[in-house]
């Protein structure tokens, strides 16, 4: 169960955002909008949010996820691959530290953005994508096991973060897309496949029994219903702009 999560207001400098998609310029306004309507949505589930101020010397830093990972037994401050992200962990770092007892830390020449990162149960998957590197991997399963929980790398090529095209929901379900469809990592697994179409969906996010949705994956958002889950749709259009989804917007602990 989560109590807590931690968010950061979206920069003034968002537009500049790092991104692949071709879906127009971000409105800073309404990615205000939906950032706030986000945070509520954690509070509705019963969540404690710890609002951090926008950096807007760092057009990314509202996607907190990267720059952190976060459990009930330690919390770890990454090292992200992409150079215009770096500075954002330094920010990071006294909230980090405030709250947990046992903080550890990823260095050069290893890279990790915690999006490549997915915890199920006491294992976590580490993508190897262009951000997060075989160092970068190595340092974090060395780290992770000296607290009981274990670690193994899953390899991509596509996609920009692990966690943008597989996540864990519960009861060793995983929502799944493009690559990593039929993936080997994930074959023993209880995949559901996120259509193509809805690719972007497959970035949906588990929270205590409820299921986050982007608002406008009709099929997806159904096929998470008949599965049972309670699910709330949350609009993220402006974020998707710069490559970014549900789970990229918190740390929840
Ligand atoms: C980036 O390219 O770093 C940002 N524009 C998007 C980061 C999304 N984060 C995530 O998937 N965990």
């Amino acid at each position: 169960m989560f109590s807590r999560a931690i968010v950061r207001a979206p920069s003034t400098s968002i537009a500049q955002g790092l991104t692949s998609a071709n879906l127009g310029s971000v409105d800073y306004a309404r990615a205000c909008k939906q950032h706030q309507n986000y945070v509520d949505t954690l509070k509705q589930l019963g969540l404690e949010v710890i609002e951090l101020p926008a950096i807007n010397t760092f057009a990314d830093a509202v996607f907190v996820e990267d720059v952190a990972l976060v459990t009930p037994d330690f919390a770890v401050l990454t090292l992200p691959g992409a150079p215009t992200r770096q500075g954002e962990v330094e920010h990071m770092r006294p909230t980090i530290e405030s709250i947990f007892d046992v903080v550890e830390y990823i260095s050069a020449p290893g890279t990790l953005e915690a999006g490549d990162v997915m915890l199920a149960d006491k294992h976590f998957y580490i993508g190897l994508s262009d951000r997060t590197n075989q160092a970068g991997a190595d340092q974090l399963i060395e780290i992770v096991s000296r607290y009981g929980y274990s670690g193994s790398v899953v390899d991509m090529s596509e996609m920009l973060h692990l966690k943008t095209g597989v996540n864990f929901l519960d009861d060793n379900r995983y929502l799944v897309t493009g690559e990593f469809v039929d993936h080997p990592a994930f074959s023993e697994f209880d995949c559901i496949e996120v259509a193509q179409d809805e690719a972007y969906a497959a970035n949906s996010l588990y929270i205590n029994g409820t299921v986050l949705v982007p608002a406008g994956y009709t099929k997806t958002l159904k096929q998470i219903q008949a599965l049972g889950y309670t699910t709330i749709e949350v609009d993220t259009s402006e974020f998707r702009k710069i490559d970014g989804g549900l789970s990229c917007l918190s740390l929840r602990f």
